[in-house]
């Protein structure tokens, strides 16, 4: 998952806390002390790893729980909720304007991801009902108006770029009364190190004659801290409204760049996590720590939802969530949607309930493959097991295991992954995301 070993660390961590038998000082001390391991590990600058983790010593310690949250609750939520104000409580969006067209200019680094995330950003869009179109002021690496021009095709998005042209300025020109015709215009720069004065001119040029609505930074995770300094830079060259930071999939030193935008004050709109076109999501803090804790992201998942699913089948899907009321024939919809929406691994982290099931790497295809036998148990099912699930009783599951070809364990799995879910979604019930530990009761394995 994204950052794969800080979350795991975290999640080892918070386990701790459950599997205890008091909360005291010395309990305190040594989660603070994993926590401290974790993060720096994950690359989080040392000093603000230890203001984060002084804070949340002072709470842990000083701090009475809450009525209806046990002590263990109430130290887990502190971490919840410090890791949410480190990394910066808000969302940060792109508030699209209704002129014609909105224009968002990208910045950033060779090789950081610019081109692949106007790709991105374009399908996001596009999949909101926006017209979207692109054009390429990359004149300074041949291959890549034709690499633009890739990226939005297959997306069915038009894309404007000149090969012949070598004057980034000019190719906007040229073809400006046209981007009349879209709501939002992404436009492709040449990738720059913030030390090369002559591409600091041009895109000084670019950005007052064009006038973009909004300049994103793209900033590869990989860069680690190192992405505060550029943030600073591109900041005071370009004025940037927000940064993208990309490839956070692949890298330990996501918490380090993550981390390095909220000290640079650069809000972070998007985040990157994979090549493909589906592999962006907005970021929201809230969300993404509690994907790390292993608590489920259900407003990243209704996202996801959106584009994959008509507005009517995921509206439908949130009432059902937020009621609580779902039952097996919804819990295997979901899970097929979730099927178009890309990665299977990916979107369990999103579902509650799901993220703590540790997946070894390589069993995603077994994933795969138990979605294709929960789909034959399903169609063993009578309507009403389909709708009441809970009373599928061990005779019953034998039955429908042979009616469908699987064994009782796969039945009695595919229920109690339906009774996590349920529970989960229930208890976020009215769902404000940033209240959700509180009503986390029994969410953690172990945790009373
Ligand atoms: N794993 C992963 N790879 C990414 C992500 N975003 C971009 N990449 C890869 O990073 C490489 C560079 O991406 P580009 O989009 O070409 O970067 P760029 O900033 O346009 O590069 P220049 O135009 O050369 O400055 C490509 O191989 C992309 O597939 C991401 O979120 N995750
Ligand atoms: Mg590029």
């Amino acid at each position: 998952m994204v950052l794969d070993n800080l979350g795991e660390k975290l999640r080892e961590t918070l386990k701790k806390v459950a599997g205890s038998v008091f909360v005291d000082e010395s309990l305190v001390n040594e989660l603070v002390k994993d926590i401290q391991r974790a993060l720096i590990s994950g690359d989080v600058n040392v000093s603000l790893v230890l203001e984060l983790t002084k804070k949340i010593k002072e709470r842990a310690l000083n701090e009475e729980a809450p009525t209806g949250l046990s002590k263990k609750e109430h130290l887990v939520n502190i971490v919840y909720e410090e890791l949410v104000s480190f990394l910066g409580e808000e969302k940060n969006e792109i508030k699209i304007e209704s002129k014609k067209p909105f224009k968002i200019m990208l910045v950033g680094l060779f090789g950081s991801g610019k081109t692949t995330t106007i790709g991105k950003i374009a399908n996001y869009y596009t999949k909101r009902g926006l017209k979207v179109a692109g054009v390429g002021l990359d004149v300074h690496r041949p291959a890549a108006p034709e690499q633009l021009k890739q990226a939005l095709e297959a997306i069915n998005v038009p894309v404007y770029i000149d090969k012949e042209e070598k004057n980034a300025l000019k190719i906007y020109e040229k073809y400006d009364k046209e981007f009349k015709k879209y709501d939002v215009l992404l436009i492709d720069t040449a990738g720059r190190d913030a030390l090369s004065d002559e591409l600091i001119k041009e895109i000084k040029v670019l950005n007052s004659k064009i006038k973009p609505d909004g300049r994103l930074l793209v900033l590869s995770a990989d860069i680690g801290q190192a992405a505060q300094k550029q943030a600073e830079v591109f900041n005071e060259n370009c004025d940037v409204t927000g940064v993208v930071v990309s490839k956070l999939d692949g890298t330990a030193k996501g918490g380090g760049a993550l981390s390095a935008c909220k000290v640079a004050k650069a809000p972070i709109v998007f985040v990157g996590l994979g090549e493909k076109v589906e592999d962006l999501e907005t970021f929201n803090p809230t969300g993404f720590v509690s994907r790390l804790l292993g608590m489920g992201d259900i407003e990243a998942l209704l996202e996801k939802a959106k584009e994959a699913i008509t507005e009517d089948d995921a509206k439908d899907m949130e009432k059902k969530f937020l009621k609580g009321e779902f039952n097996l024939i919804d819990l295997y919809d979901q899970m097929e949607s979730m099927n178009k929406m890309g990665s299977f691994s990916k979107l369990l982290e999103m579902v509650p309930g799901m993220g703590q099931l540790k997946l070894p790497k390589d069993a995603l295809n077994v994933q795969e493959d138990k979605l294709k036998r929960w789909k034959y148990i399903l169609n063993s099912c009578s309507r009403s097991e389909l709708e009441n699930p809970e009373n599928i009783d061990t005779s019953r599951a034998e039955r429908i295991a042979k009616g469908s070809g699987t064994s009782t364990g796969d039945v009695k799995e595919l229920i109690k992954q339906y009774k996590q879910s349920k529970k989960m979604i229930k208890m976020m019930g009215s769902g404000d995301p940033s209240k959700l530990m509180k009503k986390f009761k029994g969410g953690m394995p172990g945790l009373k």
